[in-house]
């Protein structure tokens, strides 16, 4: 397998997502702020958009982090990290394995761009609701899933982690409890010790 990556990227999610599972893997380091960089052939053949990450598994070519986790998750099922079709949960795994990029990502944007809450026309609703909503499926714990982490978790706890960093995190105990429970685990921190290069 071959992981384009950058550090301090959303390439962080699927190293993380990598981590997890334990198979060898090649970390190719593309550095997405250079343009040169960016042209490499053989990369915008793994990624067309040019962007990172982007993941290159014998015929398997995926270009999103959500894409690439689920994939993971399904293609590797001896990790543990997925929920598989046919199990009453496969339904909330799902849901909560694509809000990262469907609702987390561009309820950000409305935070970081203090564009104006319109709930209604937002598919993501807005930023208050995205954080209630998520604090609410944490609840239970620990994981979003219960008892057992998956590859929604390495999604979920990337972003929870990285608004904590950029300080749009709310001062919610649930969210920063999950934050601390994702970076203890071996594979965050093995994850976070090369992304920060
Ligand atoms: N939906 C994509 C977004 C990836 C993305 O935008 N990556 C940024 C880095 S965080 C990038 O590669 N930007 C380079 C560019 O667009 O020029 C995903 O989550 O994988």
């Amino acid at each position: 397998m071959k992981l384009y990556w950058c550090p301090r990227t959303r390439a962080f999610r699927a190293a993380w997502m990598l981590e997890e599972i334990g198979r060898p893997y090649e970390r190719i380091a593309i550095d997405v702020r250079n343009d040169a960089a960016r042209a490499d052939p053989a990369f915008r053949a793994a990624s067309p958009m040019g962007k990172v990450p982007a993941l290159v598994d014998g015929g398997a070519k995926l270009w999103d982090s959500g894409a690439i986790c689920l994939y993971l998750a399904d293609a590797y099922p001896d990790a543990g990290l997925d929920v598989p079709v046919g199990d009453p949960e496969r339904g909330a795994f799902l849901q909560w394995t694509l809000y990262t990029n469907a609702v987390i990502e561009p309820a950000r944007g409305e935070k970081f761009g203090n564009r104006p809450v319109n709930t209604l026309q937002n598919g993501y609703g807005s930023f208050d609701l995205l954080i209630a909503t998520l604090a609410a499926g944490l609840a239970p714990g620990p994981w979003i899933m219960g008892g057992r982490f998956t590859a929604a978790d390495v999604l979920l706890g990337s972003s929870v982690h990285f608004m904590d960093v950029f300080k749009i995190l709310p001062d919610s105990r649930a969210l920063r409890a999950y934050a601390d429970r994702c970076r203890a685990r071996p594979a965050f921190q093995r994850t976070a010790a090369f992304d920060a290069v």
